[in-house]
């Protein structure tokens, strides 16, 4: 038996280190490595199931290609996949051009390989590829234009806090190591706060919970200022100091009375008092917003409020302080996740790229002419169940020609390919991650050989190139196979960081150099005034909005429906899950005897007025799809929500995409798909 560190790569905060004990080719056991301090508990029940996840027999292990007649899939040789896919290649280069193709990745896998991807379809001649991001851009882009930088301070900095406002964020589920942290702060004496139309589990300790009506958070923030500044409780010096536009901010927000709040956000106004003197008179301060929250039209305004909450309490750059939305000091190396490379790219390699909004995938792939697209290539992702407007999307890919999926399971999308290619897993080939709550750099690494047929992508692309006959592709440096390629291609981009070595990852995580461990401790803020910016002018001349954060009132929102006497009067919210990522793993035993049928869970006095009882079978529905599953009764959920998690296969019934728009939020190209009301109809009686 071998032990090897290892992290996992997921798209997830915690981003754990782990050992994994390695037996004749298989994993049999994934164990706690204590080296990165953000992680100590070792993974959640997601990573303890990769010993199933790997050797599962539905991961695919040999090329498919899908029989038109039948839609069933056939195994096919290397050779036939890759030449069919070749042919494809030149034949729509020469026409209607390279353009018609689209490169579609998602967040299946972090890594620096991953931009073999890109340099493949660079090489090529050109894509049509995507820009903006479903998870997390609005509030990146709130956070970039008020402090300059996506940065916070060290996961454990949060235990000297005094006052912990988790808003909008489900960290007991999505985020399961802070909590342990915070647990620190609470058994200090520290008071928690939790914002969420859900009684989630985050909110077990939570002194106050506050339950919004759902894109409403601008509001409560705004008067939550009106209320600090009316009082008094402001840190004069502070914002003298370090906070620009504070008189234009003041000035917005004279009028955003608690009660205009209690009236917008749907939360009494002594509670948002009461919220308010915590914020005033309580130091230090840590903001923990969600990911889930800045998913609405308004939401990267939503954003700047509650940052301007901290700015003017000065609650940033200090001890147990701050703003803990994404910390991206451990991105070193990889400027794609940077937020301005989630706008549409400026082509400085003079590789002409058409580019449309992952946010409005469907649409837009139709919508695409000169040339249209004929053919579609998807890596790390799963588009068909997890971006928005599902219908859409799936007309899109079907009124394509050829469509390529790479993948490790017979997703919704990979069943709607042509030709499937086995995906390789995190243990099959090494890489260096980052991550984005704590700032360790680590080495993902490979422990056992592909199974099967399995090919990593950097080798896929080699094949590729060679068979188009790019030069190229043969450059060990762009597309690594073998394992000592792979350790020549890591240490290069290791080279300007003497700090980090291959050698030294291969026994636990390292920190990135030059991190703070308390996020602008130095009061240096990269922004154009040098200072906090309440007020932007950039905001203005990108975005479209106020230069100062304002509240409007999000386009999909009840109130609306009710103005226009329209009958879809629930606010769906889809959010994450603790033993899934995503659309991954729902496919597990380990998994499944915990979770295994999705369900619509109501507020009581919603299903009676519906006639729905627990266990009901249910449509939730509106213009734009539906979805068909059981009724669950909660009563910590607010009235006027329904809930399903977002994740579940078409397959599985589940899918809540089939209902969401394709819509952006106000800046940063993000998902606007929380925005989204539906209504719930019993179809039978619980079984
Ligand atoms: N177990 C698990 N962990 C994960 C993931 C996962 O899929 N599973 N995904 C990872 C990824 S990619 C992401 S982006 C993060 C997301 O992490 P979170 O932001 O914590 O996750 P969400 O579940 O999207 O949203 C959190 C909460 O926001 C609430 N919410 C919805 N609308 C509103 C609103 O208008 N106002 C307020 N105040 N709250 C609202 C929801 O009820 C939900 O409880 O989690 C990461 N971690
Ligand atoms: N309604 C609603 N929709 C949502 C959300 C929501 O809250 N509500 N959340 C959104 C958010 S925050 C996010 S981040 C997205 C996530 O959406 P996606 O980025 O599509 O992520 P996953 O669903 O995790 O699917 C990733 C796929 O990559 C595959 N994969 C994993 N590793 C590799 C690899 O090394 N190589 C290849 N080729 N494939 C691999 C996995 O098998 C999996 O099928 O979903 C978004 N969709
Ligand atoms: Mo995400």
């Amino acid at each position: 038996m071998k032990v090897y560190t290892t992290a996992c790569p997921r798209n997830c905060y915690s981003t754990c280190a782990m050992k994994v004990q390695v037996e004749d080719g298989r994993i049999r056991r994934i164990e706690p490595h204590s080296g990165n301090l953000a992680t100590p508990g070792g993974a959640c029940l997601k990573g303890l199931s990769y010993v199933e996840r790997v050797h599962s027999p539905d991961r695919i292990l040999h090329p498919l290609r899908r029989v038109p007649e039948s839609g069933a899939f056939e195994r096919i040789s290397w050779d036939e996949a890759l030449d069919a896919i070749a042919e494809k290649l030149v034949e729509l280069k020469a026409d209607p051009g390279p353009q018609s193709i689209l490169y579609y990745s998602g967040s299946g896998t972090k890594g620096l390989l991953k931009g073999a991807g890109r340099e493949f379809w660079r090489l090529y001649g050109g894509c049509t590829a995507t820009y903006g991001d479903l998870c997390w851009p609005a509030g990146l882009e709130a956070t970039r234009l008020t402090l300059g930088a996506n940065k916070h301070s060290a996961p454990w900095d949060i235990a000297d806090a005094r006052l912990i406002v988790l808003w909008g964020k489900n960290a007991a589920e999505t985020n399961i190591h802070q909590m342990a942290v915070i647990d620190q702060a609470l058994d200090a004496g520290a008071k928690l706060v939790v914002i969420d139309p859900r009684r989630t589990q985050s909110a077990e300790r939570a002194e106050l919970l506050l339950q919004p009506r759902p894109g409403t958070d601008g509001a409560l923030a705004l008067a939550i200022a009106h209320l600090l500044i009316g009082s008094g409780w402001i840190d004069r010096e502070y914002i003298d100091k370090h906070v620009h536009g504070y008189e234009a901010f003041a000035e917005t927000v004279a009028d955003f009375t608690p009660e205009r709040a209690a009236e917008i956000t749907d939360i009494p106004a002594e509670y948002i008092e009461r919220l308010a003197e915590h914020f005033g008179t309580i130091k230090p301060v840590t903001v923990s917003p969600g990911f889930g929250m800045q998913r609405f039209t308004n939401s990267g305004q939503t954003m700047r409020a509650l940052l301007a909450i901290l700015a003017i309490t000065g609650n940033i750059g200090r001890p147990g302080a701050g703003w803990v939305y994404a910390n991206l000091q451990s991105h070193i190396f990889e400027p794609v996740l940077d937020p301005i490379a989630f706008y549409p790219p400026e082509e400085p390699d003079g590789v002409v790229r058409v580019s449309i909004s992952t946010a409005r995938l469907g649409p837009e792939m139709l919508a695409t002419q000169d040339p249209p697209l004929r053919m579609a290539w998807v890596e790390r992702g799963n588009p068909i169940t997890q971006n928005p407007e599902t219908n859409t999307v799936l007309e899109a890919f079907r009124a394509l020609d050829f469509r390529v999926v790479v993948e490790q399971f017979l997703t919704d999308t990979a069943r709607e390919a042509d030709i499937v290619l086995p995906a390789k897993t995190m243990f099959e080939q090494s890489d260096v991650i980052g991550a984005y709550w704590h700032a360790y750099v680590q080495l993902k690494q490979k422990v056992i050989d592909p199974p099967g047929e399995v090919k990593p992508e950097t080798e896929i692309y080699r094949l590729l190139a060679r068979r188009l006959g790019i030069a190229e592709g043969d450059d060990p440096m762009i597309f690594p196979v073998s394992d000592d390629e792979v350790d020549a291609y890591l240490e290069r981009a290791l080279e300007p960081f003497p700090e980090l070595s291959l050698e030294q990852l291969r026994e636990g995580p390292l920190p990135a150099p030059g991190g703070q461990d308390v996020a602008f401790s130095d009061l240096v803020f990269p922004t154009p005034s040098g200072k906090i910016e309440l007020e932007s002018a950039e905001a203005e001349q990108r975005w479209g909005v106020a230069r100062v954060p304002t509240y409007e009132e999000p386009v999909e929102s009840i109130r609306a429906a009710q103005a226009a006497a329209n009958d879809h009067l629930l606010y769906l919210l889809t959010p994450n899950t603790k033993n899934r990522i995503h659309s991954q793993f729902g496919n597990l035993k380990m998994i499944r005897q915990f979770d295994d049928a999705p369900a619509a869970y109501l507020h009581p006095d919603d299903a009676r007025e519906r006639g729905i009882g627990d266990g009901d079978w249910v449509r939730v529905f509106n213009e734009r799809g539906e979805l068909e599953l059981e009724a669950r009764l909660d009563n910590g959920l607010k009235r006027g929500c329904v809930c399903v998690t977002n994740g579940w296969w078409i397959s599985e019934g589940g899918n809540v995409n089939f209902t969401s728009a394709a819509r952006e939020t106000d800046m940063g190209h993000g998902a606007a798909f929380h925005e989204n009301r539906v209504e719930v109809e019993r179809l039978s009686d619980a079984e």
